[in-house]
């Protein structure tokens, strides 16, 4: 049985307390609860692809997508059907348990949601868990991508409440409550995490982590993400964050959620291959892999392998054909298979 509780009623000063404390400290106490939860070299690796690119109307500062920023993007209409499927096809023979496709909209129009539905289908049908980023969403379009067969839905907080307005303004912190809770109410799992080195405070990062640990259930999958400095975004020049505080910022999302995938996101082109290791020894327990996020490079697909293989990681391996009940156990299933320590026991 499991020791660490889990919990929903946080305190600001109890997260503060951990990313204060001694650094082994805080990775002794992160991989502790890691282990009693996950398999510690079972790492998720889920694929990005953007079906609809560039010219989205919210002013997100950290977004090369959004219209009010001159970027280098390019924008593009909604995707073909059959470049998904493609993509979707490549992501899984990579080894890929997941395919998470991208929209640059405020929120999908009915008309745009019966087109991702139809790519949702398709992902399902090649065997891949679907994750699908489109924004805002009503109860009604929650409930019509649950019934389609979707399995995440990914919408951040991006960071505390109280740095929120520095960085968006163009829809408020409630309304992505708002679209969390239509997301869960409709049994569809949640990807929700955030952005750090956007110019935030410490206390910032504690209330980022605070609102994600104190929604009413954990999200399943957590983000966190380094910022992607793009040129022409008002982030762009930013101070860079001391890349030791984005891993504590990971070892806390874990203690405090003990059974959710942490995941090591944007920024890794940026990190060092020991950093890396770090994060993964801090907790965190997925990645996103391909050579592309959504818009920026992401690390080479052979980077990334060399590196599992240097570490002894492996990819989870998930069923997506099993019956709902048992896909649901994804975490169990990353516990379930022969880790050093049992084999270590049984000999
Ligand atoms: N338009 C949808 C939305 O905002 O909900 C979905 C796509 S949006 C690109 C998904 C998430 O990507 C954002 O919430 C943000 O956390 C992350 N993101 C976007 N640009 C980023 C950047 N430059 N660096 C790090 N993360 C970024
Ligand atoms: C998340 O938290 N990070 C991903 C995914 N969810 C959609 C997106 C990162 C985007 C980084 C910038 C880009 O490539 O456009
Ligand atoms: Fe649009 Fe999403 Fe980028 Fe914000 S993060 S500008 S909503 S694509």
């Amino acid at each position: 049985m499991s020791s660490a509780v889990i919990r929903h009623d946080w305190s600001l000063q109890e997260i503060k307390d951990l990313f204060a404390l001694p650094f082994n400290d805080l990775l002794f106490k992160a991989q502790t609860v890691h282990r009693e939860y996950f398999d510690p070299n079972s790492v998720q690796i889920s694929t990005l692809l953007s079906i609809k690119t560039g010219a989205c109307p919210e002013d997100c500062s950290y977004c090369p997508q959004s219209a009010r920023y001159e970027t280098e993007l390019e924008r593009e209409k909604l995707m073909a059907l059959n470049e998904v499927v493609e993509n979707a096809r490549i992501a899984k023979q990579n080894g890929s348990s997941r395919f998470c496709m991208g929209a640059a909209w405020r929120n999908p129009t009915d008309k745009n949601l019966d087109s991702v539905i139809e790519m949702i289908k398709a992902v399902k049908a090649e065997g891949m868990e679907s994750c699908v980023t489109l924004g805002m969403l009503t109860p009604e379009q929650a409930r019509k991508l649950k019934d389609a067969g979707l399995d995440y839905y990914n919408h951040n907080l991006d960071t505390s409440p109280e740095f929120y307005g520095e960085v968006i303004t163009t829809r408020t912190y409630q309304d992505r409550l708002d679209t969390l809770a239509n997301v869960r109410d409709a049994g569809l799992n949640v990807c929700c995490g955030g952005i750090v080195g956007m110019g935030e405070k410490p206390a910032d990062r504690a209330g980022l982590i605070m609102q994600l640990a104190n929604l009413p259930k954990h999200p399943e999958s957590v983000p966190i993400n380094m910022l992607v400095q793009v040129e022409g975004t008002p982030l762009h020049g930013e101070a860079e964050l001391d890349p030791l505080e984005f891993i504590r910022t990971l070892a806390v999302a874990r203690i405090v959620m003990p059974e959710s995938f942490v995941r090591l996101s944007a920024g890794r082109t940026d990190m060092s291959d020991e950093m890396q290791a770090m994060c993964f020894f801090a907790g965190a327990n997925s990645i996103f892999y391909g050579e592309k996020l959504l818009t920026t490079d992401n690390p080479e697909a052979n980077r990334d392998r060399e590196l599992f293989d240097r570490l002894g990681i492996s990819p989870l391996q998930i069923t997506v054909d099993a019956a709902p009940d048992e896909r649901e156990t994804s975490r169990e299933l990353a516990m379930g298979k022969v880790s050093p320590i049992q084999a270590n026991q049984v000999a």
